[in-house]
């Protein structure tokens, strides 16, 4: 074998990429890695020993046609609060965002948010109707839907109330109930624009008046700018039909939006001249200020950032030494450009690592490679998008927005990590 490269792939063949392996180990991978992970070569019966895994045969293909998690992996599910509200179908749980890796969220552990429950609504039964200023008002059923040109696209949905009970301090002691009312999805289904093309707007048509087929129907107004732009009628989320819970068989889809807009079982879009003002945009969904006036129409959900390992539900479960801070970033104003982590309280700052291309208006994975010295930690992440915009302080924003707020809370989350690994929430001023 020759150090040179192979002419057909123009890669250095496996001789020369083993010879740079050891030396790059020795010059950097051993320092890098502080003495290492992986255990010597002491006797473990896990290894010399045959295992009961081995001695028998494992289930046939078919023993589970729709398959569940291991159940190791049992706590590793939605969860709520339940002193949040007064009844399950008005309410809202949370998605274990600590437990959960990469970007994507499986649809079993997405967290739901109903006003008046999850509604069992077949295709069949499905009928969608463009209504208003349009020439030609419309219905589709299902079926229609997918027969008309098709898209894919990522997106998160964030609640707006999502850190919602941390305006005032520190309050819920895991990142799944500060953060986890976030899932984000690969979607497929319809651009808006193209069933409101066939509608045919009326150029008074300046808005859009969405609504459910739930008892609640959860009705927003959306301006006709951002119904025209990404926005989406979607009716598979992660290559499968939508969950029920998240609106099966049909969903709309409001790319870098408040969640509340996200409407479910989706059953009408009316055209209008101006904007509802409906219960869900007046008494809910705005954002009250310090001296009484609330802001309205605040549906953009600004650049925010959470480390989700190690969090209190996620301790630190070895000792000193390599060690991986892993987070979630996210804007609706589209892309990630950076995300900073801090572990002394946000007086140092360092580039962490985005796991891959941020996408436009989805979660992006960030981590930091670290060498624990074993000393406490204060640890905080802090978003930067491709505005420029950066993740404020919850000081910052409490400046401006005050404490009446519910909704709308994008401060940069604090755990406080103590020498036997265990992380609390806490906050740093
Ligand atoms: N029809 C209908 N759509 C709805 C709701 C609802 O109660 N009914 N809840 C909204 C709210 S407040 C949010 S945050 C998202 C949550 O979507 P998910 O349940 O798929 O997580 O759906 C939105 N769409
Ligand atoms: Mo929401």
């Amino acid at each position: 074998m020759s150090d040179m490269p192979n002419k057909a792939t123009g890669q250095p063949s496996a001789h020369s990429r083993r010879a740079f392996l050891r030396t790059a180990g020795l010059a950097a991978g051993g320092a890098a890695l502080g003495g290492g992970v992986a255990r010597g070569a002491t006797p473990d019966p896990l290894i010399t020993e045959v295992q009961p895994w081995a001695m028998f045969l494992g289930e046939g293909v078919d023993a589970t046609p729709y398959g569940m998690p291991i159940h190791f992996e049992d706590h590793v599910v939605r969860r709520n609060v339940e002193w949040l509200t007064a009844d399950p179908v008005s309410s809202i749980n949370f998605t274990p965002i600590h437990a959960l890796e990469g970007t994507i969220t499986p649809q079993g552990c997405a967290f739901e948010r109903h006003h008046s429950g999850a509604i069992e609504l077949s295709k069949e039964d499905y009928r969608l109707m463009i209504t208003g200023l349009v020439e030609r008002p419309l219905v589709f059923t299902y079926g229609d839907l997918t027969r008309m040109p098709r898209i894919t696209r990522t997106a998160f949905c964030e609640c707006a109330a999502n850190s919602g009970m941390e305006w005032g301090g520190a309050q819920l002691n895991a990142v799944q109930f500060t953060h986890g009312m976030i899932h984000n999805m690969e979607y497929t289904g319809v651009s808006l624009r193209t069933l409101l093309n066939e509608a045919g707007v009326k150029p008074e048509g300046t808005w859009i008046y969405v609504e459910g087929a739930d008892a609640s129907s959860n009705g927003r107004s959306i301006p006709m700018e951002k119904a025209l732009d990404d926005c989406m009628i979607a009716f598979h989320a992660n290559g499968e039909a939508l969950r029920m819970e998240h609106g099966y068989p049909v969903r709309l889809v409001v790319p870098g939006w408040e969640g509340n807009l996200w409407v479910k079982w989706l059953r009408r879009i009316g055209v209008h001249d101006g904007p509802i003002e409906s219960r869900e945009e007046t008494s809910k969904y705005t954002d009250l200020l310090p001296e009484g006036r609330a802001r309205k129409w605040t549906w953009e959900m600004h650049a925010k950032s959470v480390i989700t390992s190690p969090s209190p539900q996620m301790p630190i479960s070895h000792g000193p030494g390599p060690m991986v801070i892993s987070g979630l970033a996210w804007t609706g104003r589209g892309k990630i450009d950076r995300v900073d982590v801090s572990i002394d309280g946000g007086m140092n700052w360092q580039t962490a690592r985005l796991a891959g291309e941020p996408g436009s208006k989805a979660l992006t994975r960030f981590y930091l490679d670290h060498i624990w010295d074993g000393e406490p930690m204060f640890l905080q992440s802090r978003a930067i998008d491709e505005t420029g915009y950066v993740q404020p302080s919850k000081d910052q924003l409490r400046a401006i927005r005050g404490v009446n707020s519910i909704y709308h809370n994008n401060g940069i989350q604090t755990w406080y990590v103590n020498a036997r690994g265990e992380a609390e929430n806490v906050e740093v001023s």
